[in-house]
């Protein structure tokens, strides 16, 4: 019996900086029961999925900016959103800012199945931009300032697969999905906000689309996985981010893609066992991986190249 996982991508457009959680949280529900109404068994929504995206913006008052942290999840506002999510039998990935009874801050996504029960919580492995307040920046890229970085990337059991998770800047690191490809995943769940312009270098800018595609398309054939990158996109604030929510199959292909950049889904049936197609082909890891010859992934962090 083959096990085919039904999956909406789910898409969000910009949210005002104002713009209230319990209004946030009725366009999630609504993309909820789009998907639910369309045969989803797990809708995945993007990364820092409840706010606008702070760290484009610098704060040094901690009340201000802890104004866009969750201290429980779900909370008093999420919770209708899990209730239902679990009485429509749909399970969730949501991005979200943690802030931990200990004051620890992480940006963290959380996965819940078909019933309702946590598989997992994952906290960002990978976080880009700066620490300090950048003037010559049009807009600030924060997230080393307001979280602390995640120590591991796992894989669960769930869905009738095995699934890992990963956020945004993750996506562009191949050690994220090999990791995850180490521990059998099948399904990779990436939610994302990339703002177009990328004011280090802005020759980035007319090329972030393809990119986004490049690494999840790469990292899923190279892997025999689904990756699912779900984007929190549009003009926000002023700050125009990508779109481009995809489906990517074992091969590669994208298989379902938004075609807009508001609040959309896009839904696709996942046959897990596709995997099996490149896991124990050309990606039969135990056969033809050479891990003594890869020490410099792991005996240093920046590149050393020869005298
Ligand atoms: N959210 C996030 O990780 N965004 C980054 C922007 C890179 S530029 C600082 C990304 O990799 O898409």
């Amino acid at each position: 019996m083959s096990r085919v996982l039904r999956v909406a991508a789910a898409q969000l457009g910009p949210i005002a900086r104002a713009e209230p959680r319990a209004q946030v949280v009725d366009r999630l529900l609504v993309l909820l029961r789009d998907a639910a109404a369309a045969g989803a068994h797990l809708v995945v929504y993007p990364e820092l999925a409840l706010t606008s995206f702070f760290p484009r913006w610098y704060m040094d008052d901690t009340a201000e900016l802890d104004w866009f942290y969750e201290t429980e999840m779900p909370g008093p506002e999420t919770k209708r959103l899990f209730d239902e999510a679990r009485q429509l039998g749909v399970g969730l990935h949501l991005g979200y800012a943690e802030l931990t009874p200990d004051g620890h801050r992480y940006n963290t996504s959380i996965l819940v199945e078909r019933d309702g029960s946590v598989v997992a919580t994952y906290r960002k492995v990978h976080l880009p931009g700066h620490e300090e307040y950048e003037p010559w920046r049009p807009f600030q890229h924060l997230e080393r300032r307001y979280f602390e970085p995640g120590d591991r990337f796992a894989t669960h059991r769930a869905f009738g697969g095995v699934v890992g998770l990963a956020t945004c800047n993750d996506r562009r690191w191949p050690e994220t999905y090999r990791v995850l490809g180490m521990q059998g995943a099948e399904v990779v769940l990436i939610g994302y906000n990339t703002p177009i312009h990328y004011p280090p270098d802005p020759s980035h800018d007319s090329l972030v689309g393809f990119h986004s595609h490049l690494v999840m398309q790469a990292g899923a054939y190279q892997n025999g996985m689904f990756v699912v990158g779900v984007a929190h996109g549009g003009n926000e604030e002023g700050v125009v981010s990508l779109a481009d929510s995809c489906i990517i199959a074992p091969s590669g292909r994208v298989i379902a893609l938004t075609a807009h950049t508001d609040d959309e889904i896009a839904v696709a049936d996942l046959n897990l066992d596709l995997c099996a197609n490149y896991k124990e082909t050309l990606f039969d890891f135990e056969r033809y991986r050479r891990p003594d010859a890869y020490g410099a992934i792991t005996d240093r962090k920046g590149a050393i190249p020869p005298p």
